[in-house]
């Protein structure tokens, strides 16, 4: 392809220009992967707010291309747990992804096949490096969406069925006012 040219605002992550259209996640395309499903089924009834919207700026989808966009995860809660991305491996396990976030704060969640699992917290200027192998999740425990640039290999591919029939090994929830990480008791 030729050379690429896309513009997108650093606080908001969107596209100004309108050439991308934001994907939207409400909570009905991951009620059951909240832990209080009851409290997800009233937020579908209430409206099924939108939980996040990602930009795909480009994806080239062929080897040794770059895919790249925005991330915009807004701030709230499902029951106690705050809203997040679906998380994902790739479906070629073994490709990485970097992470830079514009505006807001929050976790990323990630964890491999064996079990192994890693939460780090990211603020406006920090990136985290998230290795082949590893699945990840965004969640946002803050009041301000929380919201990145990402770019990953363009022919990484996404493996949500693993992440949807066995969850993740620990969620983010909030207790007296403060986000604490758990063991999933629907883990599977
Ligand atoms: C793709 C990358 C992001 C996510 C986006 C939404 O590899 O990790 O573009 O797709 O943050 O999350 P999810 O889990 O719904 O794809
Ligand atoms: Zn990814």
């Amino acid at each position: 392809m030729n050379p690429y040219r896309i513009d997108f605002d650093l606080i908001t992550g969107f596209c100004k220009s309108g050439i991308v259209k934001p994907v939207q996640r409400r909570v009905s395309n991951m009620k059951t992967q909240f832990l209080d499903e009851k409290a997800a089924q009233k937020a579908i009834e209430d409206g099924d707010p939108i939980l996040y919207e990602f930009n795909t700026l480009l994806n080239e989808e062929k080897h040794s291309a770059l895919a790249f966009g925005t991330t915009i995860i807004y701030p709230g809660k499902i029951g106690d747990e705050y809203y997040m991305t679906k998380g994902h491996f790739h479906t070629v396990l073994d490709t990485a992804e970097v992470y830079y976030c514009l505006s807001g704060n929050g976790f990323m969640m990630m964890e491999t096949p064996e079990g192994e699992v890693d939460i780090k917290e990211l603020h406006p200027g920090e990136a985290v490096y998230v290795p082949g192998r590893w699945a990840h999740r965004s969640i946002n425990h803050g009041k301000e969406p929380f919201v990145m640039f990402f770019v990953y290999p363009a022919d990484s591919g996404h493996d949500y069925g693993t992440i949807e029939t066995k969850g993740y090994r620990k969620l983010v929830i909030e207790k007296d006012g403060k986000p604490i990480v758990i063991d999933n008791p629907n883990w599977k």
